[in-house]
């Protein structure tokens, strides 16, 4: 580890009377920057370095932050893919699709084939990755709240229904830790961009972003699809300022619209007959080449050396080759399409690359895992565990997950809406319905260490199995409706 401690304010090699001057021209621009609107590019990134600036001398000690020297404590950057499917990577073999920065990078890390995500919803399983715990326990569980009785979809969005509950989800995120705040308390400015669900980027702690309220991410979802030079306006700024960052980089990619550039399209219409799939199929090799432009951005500032890069993708996805929109069992789904990621951890000269295609890990081992890296205290009672633990790896055998419905039942009730509760325990997997919200459903039992398609059901012949899976899952949560 190379974090030290010390007083921020007193960790700079530049001349107090320098900072001072600076100091005062960077408030004026900032004044100008800041209350004009949005200016061009310069005079935005002069803001924002005099805003760093400020904060920078105002917050209260923390890790030593010498500009230019290694006690710095890492950067984080965490690549979060939207609507991605487990298997659709080179480095996870896929035979059509071409993803060589991704592919890069997982040969860099330690990268788990066998991770999972709590929930296959976006919002809930982006609430779980920034809070490590799982969704009934932080209260976000579904992506909308609850839509009264008759109201038409259309109208509901429009509806105070809509904007009270959407409301009281965001606050839910307000009173639990979550990384950017116990990043802040070490030190880290933090950065959000792309897909974020809980209002304005404060809500989660974040020090800047895009998002300011739409249910999706508003201007943030620009990121990716359209630019990426506010990431590196806000990692130029940081570092110009001597602090560790944090960017949360969660584009609205390989997600509908599916809409790629004619580049990556052109070739998938000759290899895929339905267009649909083609389509979802260049949106991934689009997202694949950001990620190539932004590590590419960290490489040319010498910053990749001091830098964890965490990938994973929030949900699955699995194109219906006739309709364009997802397959029964990916998105929203407790199977494997809808809840297995690949998960990256890398940093070079300091994790080692390993790859790990056997122990089943979750997207909530995240937060404990960077908090170790950067000697931060780790909160209490948090379900997740260091994926550099090698010893703790080879003890839990288990992870878990709950899905719950779209819509909201009750929000003072997380389990109200709860749909299926599973289990992954070594090579295998028990997903349980709630019969509340499943009447028809019936528990089911995969080998997926060796069916990862979940093409059998074993239930009926392993009923000794099925009560022992079962006894672990009611252990770890069992509600009632
Ligand atoms: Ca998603």
């Amino acid at each position: 580890m190379v974090v030290g401690s010390g007083n921020r304010s007193q960790s700079s090699d530049v001349h107090p009377v320098a900072i001072d001057i600076l100091d005062r021209i960077l408030r004026a621009i900032a004044f100008l920057g800041w209350h004009l609107g949005r200016l061009r590019a310069p005079l935005a990134l002069l803001g924002l370095l005099s805003q760093l600036l400020i904060e920078s001398r105002a917050t209260e000690p923390g890790p030593r932050t010498t500009i230019g020297s290694d006690t710095r404590p890492p950067n984080i950057l965490l690549i979060v893919s939207d609507d991605h499917a487990w298997t659709d990577y080179g480095f996870m073999g896929h035979p059509v699709l071409r993803t060589p920065h991704l592919d890069r990078l997982a040969s860099r890390s330690l990268c788990f084939t066998r991770g999972y995500v709590p929930s296959s919803l976006c919002c809930p399983s982006l609430a779980s990755l920034i809070t490590g715990r799982f969704p009934h326990e932080h209260g976000v569980v579904c992506n909308d709240p609850p839509r009264p009785t008759g109201m038409p979809q259309a109208d509901f969005h429009r509806s105070e229904a809509f904007r009270s509950g959407r409301a009281r989800l965001s606050s839910f995120l307000e009173q639990v830790p979550t990384l950017p705040r116990l990043l802040q308390d070490r030190g880290y400015l933090s950065f959000q961009s792309g897909k974020w669900w809980q209002n304005d980027f404060r809500k989660g702690g974040f020090a800047h972003g895009m998002t300011r309220g739409d249910r999706h991410g508003d201007a943030g979802l620009e990121i990716g699809r359209v630019t990426l030079k506010p990431i590196e306006e806000f990692v130029t700024a940081a570092e110009q300022a001597g602090r560790p960052w944090l960017v949360w980089y969660a584009p609205m990619l390989p997600h509908d619209p599916h809409t790629p550039p004619d580049r990556f399209l052109d070739r998938h219409r000759g290899t895929n007959p339905s267009l649909p799939v083609a389509r979802y199929h260049a949106m991934v090799e689009w997202f694949d080449e950001t990620c190539g432009q932004l590590l590419g951005f960290l490489e040319r500032r010498g910053s990749d050396r001091r830098t964890i890069v965490v990938y994973l993708a929030d949900n699955g996805w699995i194109t219906d080759p006739q309709t364009g929109r997802y397959a029964p069992r990916s998105k929203q789904s407790p199977y494997d399409g809808g809840v297995r990621t690949p998960i990256l951890v890398g940093w070079p000269g300091h994790i080692e690359p390993r790859r790990d295609d056997v122990h089943p890990v979750s997207s909530l081992d995240i937060l404990p895992t960077v908090l170790r890296r950067v000697d931060a205290p780790i909160p209490a009672g948090l379900p997740g565990q260091d994926l550099l633990d090698r010893r703790a790896a080879s003890r839990r055998r288990a992870v878990f997950g709950e899905c719950f419905t779209h819509d909201a039942v009750d929000l003072d009730r997380p389990e109200s809406g709860l749909r299926w509760r599973w289990i992954v325990d070594g090579s295998w997997k028990l997903i349980v319905p709630a019969p509340w919200n499943e009447p028809g459903g019936r528990v089911e039992l995969y080998r997926v260490g060796s069916d990862p398609l979940e093409l059998e059901d074993l239930a009926d012949g392993e009923p000794r199995r099925v009560r022992r899976l079962r006894r672990k899952l009611d252990a770890a949560w069992n509600p009632s409706p």
